[in-house]
C-alpha cells in the first residue's frame, strides 16, 4: 500500500499560503481503501486540527438567471438542449435578489451565492451582476457568484464589485470530463480558476459524485482539487440530483459509504478548507448527513431550493443541527 502522509503533516504542509503537498492518486485511492472506520478518525484528526469540529458554515443558493444554457453538461437541469422542465428565466431584477439575499441573512445564512446559467457572462450581464454583489455585500453578507467561464478582466470587475468567492466547479476528473461535458474543457475550468486566483479573489471548487465515475475518477478530481496551488478555499461536494431529461436522469444512486469516503478524501487533502455537502442532501437520512460531518463536511447549503432543485427545508436543518450540538458559523 502506498505511504499515506499524516495529518499532522499535512496540517503545517498544505494551508492555503503555504502549498508543498502534492498528492498522488494513487495515494488519494489509498485513503479511499482504508477501513472506513480508519479512514473517518483520520478525517476527523485533520478536521479538529483545522476547525471547530462542530460548527458548520451555512450558504444560502439563489438562481439569478435559470435555464437555457447552450452547454450539454450531461447533469444540468438548465442546459437548452435537453428537455428537463426547467422554465427559463431572464436576469433577475436587483430588488428580487435583495429580498432574497435579506431574507437569506434573516435565516442566519452567512454567505449568499448567485447563479447563473452561462457558459460565461457577457459584459453587459456582468455590469447587473456586479450592481447585485454590490447590493449584497451593503447587507453585510459575503458574496459568491457562479457565471461560467471568465474572459480576461472580468474576475477584476468583480473583485473591484466586493466579490469574496467565485465558484467554479471542476466537476470531474480531467479523464472523465468528455463524457459528462463536450461543449468546454477541463482545462477552461482551470484557466477560469487562474483567473479568478490572480485577481485576489477566493476560489470555491469542487465536483460531482455518481455521474458514473470510477472511483480512480473521483480520486483524482480530488487530487486535481488538492493540488490546486493554494487549493480552494470552499470544496462542494455534490451528490448528483437525477434530472429527468438528462442522460444523467437514470444513473443508479451512488452507494452512500463512497459519498462519505469522498468527503473524508476532500477533507484529508484539503485541511484548511471549508468542504460543503452540498446538492443531493434532500434525498439524504440525518445520519448520513451526520457521518458526512464526521467525515469533515463543515458546510452546507442552507434554503429549500438549490439553483433548480430541492434542498432540505431551513427549519428542518435547523432542528438536525439542535439534534447533533452543530452551530453555524
Ligand atoms: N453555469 C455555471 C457553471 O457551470 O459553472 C454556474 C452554474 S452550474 C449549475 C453550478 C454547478 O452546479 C455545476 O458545476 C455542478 O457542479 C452543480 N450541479 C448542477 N446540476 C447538478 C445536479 N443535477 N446534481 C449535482 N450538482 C449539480
Ligand atoms: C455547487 O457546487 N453546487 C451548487 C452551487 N455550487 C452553485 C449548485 C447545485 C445545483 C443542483 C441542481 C440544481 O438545483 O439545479
Ligand atoms: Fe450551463 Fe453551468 Fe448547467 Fe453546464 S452546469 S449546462 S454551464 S448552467
Amino acid at each position: 500500500m502506498n505511504a499515506i502522509p499524516q495529518a499532522a503533516t499535512l496540517a503545517q504542509d498544505c494551508s492555503p499560503t503555504t502549498h508543498s503537498a502534492r498528492w498522488t492518486v494513487a495515494e488519494v485511492e489509498a485513503l479511499y481503501q482504508l477501513p472506513l472506520m480508519d479512514l473517518i478518525y483520520r478525517a476527523q484528526q485533520v478536521h479538529r486540527e483545522n476547525f471547530d469540529a462542530n460548527a458548520i458554515q451555512r450558504s444560502t443558493l439563489l438562481s439569478v438567471k435559470t435555464g437555457g444554457c447552450s452547454e450539454d453538461c450531461g447533469y444540468c437541469s438548465q442546459a437548452a438542449r435537453y428537455t428537463t422542465g426547467t422554465e427559463r428565466e431572464a436576469l433577475l431584477p436587483l430588488d428580487e435578489v435583495i429580498a432574497a439575499a435579506q431574507a437569506a441573512k434573516d435565516k442566519g445564512a452567512s454567505r449568499f451565492c448567485m447563479g447563473a446559467a452561462w457558459r460565461g457572462p457577457k459584459d453587459k450581464d456582468l455590469a447587473k451582476v456586479t450592481e447585485m454583489i454590490r447590493a449584497v455585500k451593503g447587507l453585510g453578507l459575503q458574496t459568491c457568484v457562479t457565471l461560467g467561464m471568465l474572459k480576461e478582466g472580468q474576475a477584476d470587475e468583480l473583485k473591484e464589485a466586493g466579490l469574496d468567492y467565485y465558484n467554479h466547479n471542476l466537476d470531474t476528473d480531467a479523464s472523465f470530463y468528455g463524457q459528462v461535458i463536450t461543449t468546454h474543457k477541463h482545462a477552461d475550468r482551470i484557466d477560469t480558476l487562474g483567473q479568478v486566483r490572480e485577481a485576489g479573489l477566493k476560489v470555491c471548487s469542487g465536483g460531482i459524485i455518481g455521474m458514473g465515475e470510477s472511483r480512480r475518477n473521483r480520486a483524482a478530481l480530488i487530487v486535481q482539487l488538492a493540488n490546486l496551488n493554494p487549493p480552494p478555499e470552499s470544496v462542494p461536494i455534490n451528490n448528483l440530483v437525477p434530472i429527468p431529461g438528462t442522460p444523467m436522469a437514470a444513473l443508479a444512486p451512488i452507494d452512500n459509504f463512497e459519498f462519505v469516503r469522498t468527503i473524508a478524501a476532500a477533507r484529508i487533502t484539503m485541511p484548511a478548507s471549508f468542504v460543503r455537502l452540498s446538492a443531493g442532501r434532500q434525498a439524504m437520512a440525518e445520519e448520513l448527513q451526520a457521518l458526512c460531518f464526521l467525515a469533515g463536511a463543515n458546510s452546507i447549503f442552507y434554503g429549500d431550493k438549490l439553483l433548480t432543485t430541492g434542498n432540505p427545508e431551513a427549519d428542518r436543518d435547523e432542528a438536525l443541527f439542535e439534534k447533533l450540538g452543530l452551530r453555524p458559523i
